[in-house]
């Protein structure tokens, strides 16, 4: 029997359920360079390299195994630029008995190839991917009854299931959860150290060229590009990370810099997302470094519970709950994106700040995509669907079923509660606190009202106030709603007035020059 096997750009794994049993002597991979990828979001021009090359580099190293891979290019003139007019060339080239995949990362193509069957007159297996810890059929059982998903329980679940940081029935250490050690600001002084980027070698390098003709109007900088392609990069990426991050993970993984975006971050969720290293094996790294001495036992369980915990539960909440997930906006959320989250140009030092890294690097740590850009669109009640268009595109490591749920459930709340308990809404204390961002800015995080107040104090007071009605009953919210209800109502006006003034001037595209600040 002869079979297609269709890997995607973000299935470079090796051992991929769909490359398990492949017998090289019949079957042929076929994988697909698709404008339809590229472009049903506008992804940022690094995202598109990286994906093309790594898919480009993976072919490669395939065909030095002596497998057959049937290769489509992007500017082959043939080419249909979808997965599913090239699937069905490819069936008319080779003549399978089967085409084999496994299961997509995002609802929208699972969709169409449930289709594929009965228009290619070929049968088509969809295999579970079984690089994740918990299978999605694990997760709906979890899930199964729970009116809230709560990631701290379903964390637990996974530790005692796969034994990982575990001793027998209790947690390595005795506690599940060391945040209380953990989440520091950066002392001052501190040099967060050099981290490891990538050369382009000659594949990616010609990649650089195509998406530099091809998407010359996407968002963001080409170059310097520092991704690692091809799997040996990335396991020098994390070999990287294992030595120059992770022994201060846990202290500073919610603290800010200006100008040092990566800090003792991972910065592995591209390859991770692309299959170019495996959840397993990164956290039995992480757990290694830790039983060798190097790293401290509260860094490496911060860091595993991202991973099998936060990781898995997103998935798992993404699978469970598609396809009306997409469209959940609890908060009746309706303002559309203020231009300057492509431009950068805003007063608000740290939003520009966060943009700025973002156009150059496709990346920002999770604080700055959470307590920053996501606690701004939650704050001025960004439509949701706009803002996880956004998360799409600009990151390096966007696929939907990650994307999504931190997106909608933690960043903005508009899965009314499944995943977080409360909001993740701050107003500047936190992010004066966290950062140094708040000393660059024309704002003052110090000034609630009036002029220099910053924007985030006038629209946290603001949302608490105007979102009363869905969030007023929720335990979590007490102690906000008794101090807004202890506020001078002279002073609640003032704020309800100049936030309200500061939104219409964010409608009228004003905040998007630096001039903007008073
Ligand atoms: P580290 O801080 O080093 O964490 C280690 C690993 O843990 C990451 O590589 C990642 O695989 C995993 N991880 C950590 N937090 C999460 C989380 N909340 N959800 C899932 N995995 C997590 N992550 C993505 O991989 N793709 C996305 O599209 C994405 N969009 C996000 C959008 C918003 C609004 C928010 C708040 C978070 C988003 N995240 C996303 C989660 C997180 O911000 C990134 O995984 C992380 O910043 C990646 O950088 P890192 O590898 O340096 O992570
Ligand atoms: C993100 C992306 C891009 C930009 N291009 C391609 C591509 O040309 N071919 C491909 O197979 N995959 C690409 N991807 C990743 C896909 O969008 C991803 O595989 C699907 O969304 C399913 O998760
Ligand atoms: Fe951001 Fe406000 Fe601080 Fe300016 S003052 S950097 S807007 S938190």
């Amino acid at each position: 029997m002869r079979r297609l096997v269709l890997v995607l750009g973000d299935q470079l794994t090796r051992g991929i359920a769909a490359l398990a049993d492949l017998d090289p002597a019949r079957d042929v991979v076929l994988m697909v360079e698709a404008m339809e990828e590229a472009t049903y979001v506008r992804h940022h021009r690094q995202k598109i390299v990286f994906v093309l090359a790594a898919m480009r580099r993976f072919a490669a190293a395939l065909r030095a195994e002596g497998i057959r891979v049937d290769h489509v290019d992007l500017e082959d003139p043939a080419n249909t630029q979808s997965f599913g007019g090239e699937v069905a060339r490819a069936v008319a080239r080779h003549r399978p008995d089967r085409v084999v995949v496994t299961e997509p990362g995002e609802w929208r193509v699972l969709a169409a190839m449930r289709g594929w069957s009965d228009a290619l007159g070929v049968p088509v297996e969809i295999r579970d991917d079984d690089r994740f810890f918990c299978s999605r059929g694990r997760f709906a059982r979890w899930a199964d009854g729970r009116s809230q998903l709560r990631m701290e329980h379903f964390y637990r679940v996974m530790r005692r299931e796969t034994g990982i940081l575990m001793d027998g029935a209790e947690p390595v250490g005795g506690r599940w959860n060391f945040d209380h050690d953990n989440r520091k600001p950066l002392p001052p002084g501190l040099v967060p150290p050099e981290r490891r980027r990538f050369a382009p070698d000659p594949t990616t390098r010609a990649v650089i060229d195509l998406v530099a003709r091809r998407f010359p109007d996407h968002f963001g900088d080409l170059e310097p590009f520092g991704w690692a392609t091809d799997r040996a990069g990335a396991r020098d990426a994390l070999d990287d990370f294992l030595a120059a991050g992770l022994p201060d993970f846990g202290d500073y993984q919610d603290a800010m810099k200006r100008g040092a975006p990566f800090l003792f971050h991972g910065m592995l969720s591209p390859y991770l997302n692309v299959g170019l290293l495996t959840a397993r094996e990164v956290v039995d790294a992480a757990v290694a470094a830790h039983a060798a001495g190097r790293a401290p036992l509260a860094a490496v369980e911060g860091f595993v519970r991202q991973i099998l915990g936060w990781r898995e539960y997103v998935r798992g909440i993404y699978w469970t709950r598609m396809p009306d997930y997409a469209e959940a906006n609890a908060l009746g959320a309706d303002r559309p994106m203020p231009w300057f989250y492509w431009s950068g140009r805003t007063a608000m030092a740290c939003v520009a700040a966060v943009v700025d890294d973002t156009r150059r690097h496709a990346y920002a740590h999770h604080i700055h995509r959470l307590m920053v850009t996501g606690n701004f669109a939650l704050l001025a009640g960004i439509r949701p669907s706009e803002v996880a268009a956004w998360y799409l595109a600009v990151y390096a490591d966007a696929f939907e079923w990650v994307e999504l749920p931190n997106v909608l459930g933690m960043a903005l709340h508009a899965d009314g509660g499944l995943m977080a308990s409360k909001p993740y809404a701050a107003s500047g204390a936190y992010i004066d606190r966290m950062s140094d961002h708040c000393a660059a800015c024309a704002y003052d995080p110090a000034v609630k009202t009036g002029p220099g107040a910053c924007p985030f104090n006038l629209l946290y007071w603001n949302f608490v106030m105007e979102r009363r009605d869905r969030l007023g009953g929720n335990p979590r919210m007490g102690p906000v709603y008794r101090t807004l209800d202890r506020m001078d109502p002279a002073r609640r006006e003032t704020i309800a007035r100049e936030a309200r003034a500061f939104l219409d001037r964010l409608d009228r595209g004003e905040e998007d020059a630096p001039a903007a600040a008073q």
